[in-house]
């Protein structure tokens, strides 16, 4: 047992410098919740009772919430800081396939905003059932809720800029003001939403943690949780499980 829990301290935290050191201070940490919401999911429970599955569903991609519960609790009893994301199409979005005739999802195309647009299925849609949270995510911690890919003809996976790399959408300017310096990412996927914003934060100068148990992806093309993670982990992203984190917290 304690000799498993070294080496998962060591595959995790494997810079140099961190592993030891790393500790994580509440008031100057933010966990960002990364599109928790019903069209990701496999089942989802309808105002009615009835359930639904995700029109994007992730494998698995419900098992992360108890852990983002976890962690966000832990993080708001220390004066810590907790946003959650909040994929959020009009109907007929760019990335929709149903949007250009003769497109079925995972085909790629060119827009007038993004060269190389991944089309999905329709997901997401303002207002929808689908948009909503995953009723099992606890929001209430939520100081912030961020919602992208609102404009029609731009799509957005990341937390921080949508997908022509320049509108942003505001959060590093709060992450700023409030004295943020190091953000905690779980969520969905893996290989998109998480991985633009991870990138994105990291890039900015941000501390960039992906929270490992508590993020699940798409795998659209093939490989692509693979390429996303050994991308992030080159850029200087650290992988930790949720325990780690909440052993670091202070
Ligand atoms: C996402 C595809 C399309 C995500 C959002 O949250 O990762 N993926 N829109
Ligand atoms: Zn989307």
């Amino acid at each position: 047992m304690a000799m498993s829990r070294s080496k998962a301290t060591l595959k995790f935290f494997n810079f140099p410098g961190i592993i030891y050191r790393m500790i994580l201070n509440a008031a100057q940490t933010l966990l960002l919740t990364i599109d928790v919401q019903n069209d990701f999911c496999p089942v989802y429970t309808l105002a009615q009772g009835e359930c639904s599955g995700g029109a994007l569903a992730v494998q698995n991609g419900d098992e992360i919430i108890p852990v983002l519960n976890v962690l966000a609790a832990a993080l708001v009893s220390k004066g810590g800081w907790i946003a959650a994301t909040q994929d959020w199409h009009p109907a007929g979005h760019v990335s929709f396939a149903s949007s250009h005739s003769g497109k079925k999802p995972a085909d790629i195309i060119d827009t007038d905003n993004v060269n190389g647009q991944v089309l999905w299925p329709d997901h997401c849609v303002q207002g929808s059932r689908g948009a909503d949270f995953h009723e099992k995510l606890d929001t209430k911690t939520a100081n912030l809720v961020i919602r992208k890919g609102f404009r029609q003809n731009l799509d957005s996976y990341s937390a921080f800029f949508e997908n022509d790399r320049k509108t942003s959408t505001g959060l590093e300017g709060w992450i700023r003001s409030l004295g943020i310096n190091t953000v905690i990412m779980g969520g969905l996927a893996t290989d998109y939403c998480v991985f633009y914003s991870a990138m994105d934060c990291k890039r900015l100068g941000f501390t960039t943690i992906v929270a490992s148990d508590a993020v699940r992806g798409v795998g659209i093309p093939e490989g692509s949780v693979d390429n996303a993670i050994k991308t992030m982990k080159d850029s200087g992203i650290v992988f930790a499980d949720s325990a780690e984190l909440l052993e670091r917290l202070r």
